[in-house]
């Protein structure tokens, strides 16, 4: 009989525990879905006659409504129930999600020491394009017409083949072009920047790189100078026991020119696997600015003269750190990029 059916349910309804919503959801299934218990109830009512519709319809609906509004207090129930919460604990007692803190690039640290130094000694930074012309990058640099670098081979073009060719700087020599061609001496500027050149990918070399090039022009400037200056970066840079030498060495826009060495501050010249057992490393190269390329932009080599020097970055950095493949510095590997992290505050 239908009367005993909903009574019945009535009981069972009233009965009902749930203890998560996954049982909530099945006790709604089994009153209330397609098959459910209700549903066939009102599967039987179809089939009534007048008479027995008059009497159980509004009965019926009453029990819809009742299952309907027992399920959602259930569902609220545990809703209210911290316990029971599906998104995130609201026990605000807990301690907060650690968040990571990033961390500077190893070339950018090295970087910003060496243009701080720079800045104490009275140095301005400029900066200038990546994409150039011939002229900034090699014609006021005194290169000669057939010089290697000026070939496909070594250097990338941006568009070849045109009257004045766009290329991608090779040093950052070309933006103390432009500070020449626009300020009056005396110069004192360092140029930190990107460079680029068409070398294969090894542990060594790479196409992208980074540079600082500095560039000292006045009266009377000498190659003692240029000595002391580098120096006494050396010293800021590697430790006040830091000695230097010099090699010879050659640049087309530099005469006389000079490579330069510190000593190794692992093996303190006892010799070690990264000076390779001879108590140097190779830091810089550098001179005195050649004639022609202060002519070039317009000032007189007569009355002034003027030292110059470039490094690269990555290499300065490997030394510093003792990474021995050049290609971490362009891969973004977390787990290299993290070992240089400041120190979590505490
Ligand atoms: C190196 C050597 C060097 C320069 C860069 C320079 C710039 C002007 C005039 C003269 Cl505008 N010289 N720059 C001079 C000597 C060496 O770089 O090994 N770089 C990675």
């Amino acid at each position: 009989m239908i009367q005993e059916d909903i009574e019945k349910i009535l009981g069972e309804l009233e009965a009902l525990k749930c203890k998560t919503q996954k049982e909530v959801e099945e006790a709604r299934v089994r009153f209330l879905g397609k098959k459910g218990e209700v549903t066939a109830l009102f599967d039987e009512f179809r089939t009534f006659d007048k008479e027995n519709k008059a009497r159980f319809g509004k009965v019926l609906n009453e029990l819809k409504q009742k299952a309907q509004a027992r399920v959602e207090a259930l569902r609220e129930e545990l809703l209210s129930d911290p316990s029971q919460a599906e998104g995130p604990r609201s026990d605000l007692s807990l301690p907060g999600d650690p968040f990571e803190l990033g961390s500077r690039h190893p070339v950018s640290i090295v970087r910003q020491q060496i243009v701080d130094i720079f800045r104490k000694f009275g140095y301005d930074v400029a900066e200038g394009p990546e994409i150039e012309d011939d002229y900034h990058v090699f014609e006021a640099l005194n290169f000669p017409a057939n010089h290697p670098a000026r070939d496909m081979q070594d250097t990338f073009f941006v568009s070849a083949g045109h009257l004045n060719p766009l290329l991608l700087r090779t040093h950052t020599s070309s933006v103390q072009v432009r500070t020449m061609e626009k300020m009056d001496v005396p110069i004192r500027v360092i140029c930190p920047g990107r460079v680029f050149r068409n070398e294969a990918i090894s542990a060594r070399a790479h196409c992208i790189f980074n540079q600082v090039e500095g560039l000292y022009i006045d009266e009377n400037v000498s190659f003692a100078d240029l000595k002391q200056a580098i120096l006494l970066f050396a010293r800021e840079m590697f430790g006040a026991d830091t000695q230097i030498r010099m090699r010879p060495s050659y640049f087309p826009f530099t005469e006389p020119s000079a490579e330069v060495d510190v000593s190794c501050n692992i093996c303190h010249g006892k010799g070690c696997n990264i000076c390779k057992g001879t108590g140097w490393l190779e830091i810089l190269g550098c001179g005195m600015v050649d004639p022609n390329v202060l002519e070039a932009s317009g000032i007189d080599s007569k009355k002034y003269s003027g030292f110059a020097f470039g490094m690269g970055l990555e290499r300065i950095a490997m030394l510093k750190w003792r990474v021995n493949d050049l290609r971490h510095y362009f891969e973004n590997d977390m787990r290299f990029l993290h070992e240089f992290a400041p120190a979590p505050e505490v």
